[in-house]
């Protein structure tokens, strides 16, 4: 094993206090780490120092408040001094699916007149190839008094990546449990940060250069969603033939060496929708697989539309319950939500049928759906009691009982998730839009 450099408990600045920074930081303030959470909205910043969290994640609120309370993690809105600054900022794409680095700039951008020399700074953010060093030039252009080398002997700035890789849901467990790759830089960059996450991270921690490091991390969401893709490839077709897809891939699964993953509204989420775009766009003619598994996956809630007007033709004013809109089961992300863009496309199309949203993890509705008039969100027994058509767009586990009142009360049921988290999977196979 690689020896890791020993660093004194450091001061660290966490800089984005979202669905990555923030558990990044308790985890650190729990492992004795003295941490400022850094966010340039006030009320999360307010949030986090009475100890709450703005967001729904699995055991993190109790890391934060207990961090707070014992004094090792506070926030604020402008980057401190300290010993280690972790970048953990949106990376989205423009209109024409370019990364935009606008924020890492921002980040930058704080981070450069609070140096003294030999801090390390981290990106934490799912990058493009290049970004670490984009990020590592626009610092030292603010400050070329420091060097990444000690060149001509100024003090150095140490640089490296070390993207997250944490399932959301599952955030507090994988931070602690996950293999992380770290590319610096420079060696001692990435031997620093080893450090750094040794301090809290049980898996194994392995080096590399920073674009590698940057690459590993696009390259493990695009393989997912290449996967997903032909899932969901394979439900077009196999309703174009007939089949029932949740029983073909079961049966296909049963292969040893065959494990296709679940087909479902499309794919949602701020990073696998997004990711394989960073790959794309800096190798264009290459990566066509890549590009291809995207469109068709983004195609996905088109379909589950065209299917709901399908069920509804002849019928003109339908009451139908669509159940979910987070992007995925489970949890209350409704960011890049497929499910958000079918409802709203369904209100559109059918302006004379009510739609009923059932969403337990949230109290209102996006206010693109709450405007369009003919959509509301309601609990499930209200929805279940009135639909004359339900469509099934997540498989929150709090949707199991819709196997029985589907038993209790006919209706038309489009389920694109393959009653995943509902009791129907313990039943017979149901065909895509299926009674
Ligand atoms: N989905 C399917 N079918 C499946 C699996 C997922 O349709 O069989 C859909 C989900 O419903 C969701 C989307 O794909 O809309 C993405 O969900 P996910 O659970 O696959 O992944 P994320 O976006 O929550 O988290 C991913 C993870 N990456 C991988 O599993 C390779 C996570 O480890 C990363 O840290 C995270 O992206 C990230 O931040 O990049």
């Amino acid at each position: 094993m690689t020896p890791t450099t020993e660093v004194p408990v450091p001061t660290v600045a966490v800089i984005g206090l979202g669905y990555i920074g923030l558990p990044t930081a308790a985890v650190l303030a729990m492992h004795g780490a003295d941490v400022v959470g850094v966010d340039v909205n006030a009320a999360t910043v307010d949030a986090v120092n009475r100890g709450e969290v703005p967001f729904v994640e699995p055991d993190l609120e109790i890391a934060v408040s207990g961090a707070v309370a014992q004094g090792r993690l506070r926030a604020e809105t402008k980057t401190p001094e300290a010993d280690v600054f972790i970048v953990a900022v949106p990376t989205p794409f423009t209109g024409d699916h370019a990364p935009d680095l606008a924020y890492i700039e921002a980040a930058a951008d704080g981070i450069a007149p609070r140096l003294r020399g030999g801090e390390l700074v981290v990106l934490e953010s799912t990058s493009p190839p290049g970004a670490t060093r984009h990020m590592a030039d626009r610092i030292l252009a603010a400050r070329p008094d420091l060097s990444l080398d000690g060149t001509d002997g100024r003090p150095v700035l140490h640089v490296a990546h070390c993207p997250e890789r944490v399932l959301p849901g599952r955030v507090m467990i994988e931070l602690v449990t996950n293999d992380r790759i770290v590319g610096g830089l420079t060696t001692e960059a990435a031997e620093r940060a080893k450090a750094l996450y040794a301090m809290f991270c049980q898996g194994e921690i392995m080096l590399t250069d920073a674009v590698t490091a940057e690459m590993a991390k696009l390259v493990e969401n695009s393989y997912r969603d290449v996967n997903i893709a032909f899932a969901n490839e394979l439900s077009v077709i196999a309703d174009k033939l007939g089949i029932d897809v949740w029983e073909l891939i079961e049966l296909a699964n049963h292969h040893p060496r065959v494990n296709i993953l679940q087909p479902g509204p499309g794919v949602g989420g701020h990073c696998i929708a997004v990711d394989p775009w960073f790959i794309v766009d800096a190798a264009p003619q290459e990566a066509r697989l890549i590009r291809t598994a995207r469109e068709v996956n983004d195609a996905k809630p088109a379909w589950v539309v065209r299917k709901t007007l399908d069920a509804a033709a002849g019928r003109d004013a339908l009451t139908i319950a669509a159940l979910g809109l987070a992007f995925k089961s489970n949890i209350d992300d409704l960011r890049e939500s497929p499910a958000r863009h079918i409802v709203a496309d369904v209100a559109d199309a059918l302006p004379r049928s009510e739609i009923l949203v059932v969403e337990p993890h949230v109290d209102t509705l996006p206010a693109e759906l709450a405007n369009r008039g003919n959509v509301v969100l309601v609990p499930l027994d209200d929805a279940l009691a009135r639909a004359d058509l339900v469509l099934l767009l997540v498989g929150h586990s709090s949707f199991a009982e819709l196997g029985d009142a589907s038993a209790a009360r006919r209706f038309d049921i489009i389920d694109v998730v393959g009653g995943r988290g509902t009791s129907r999977r313990a039943g017979p196979p149901a065909a895509l839009g299926s009674k």
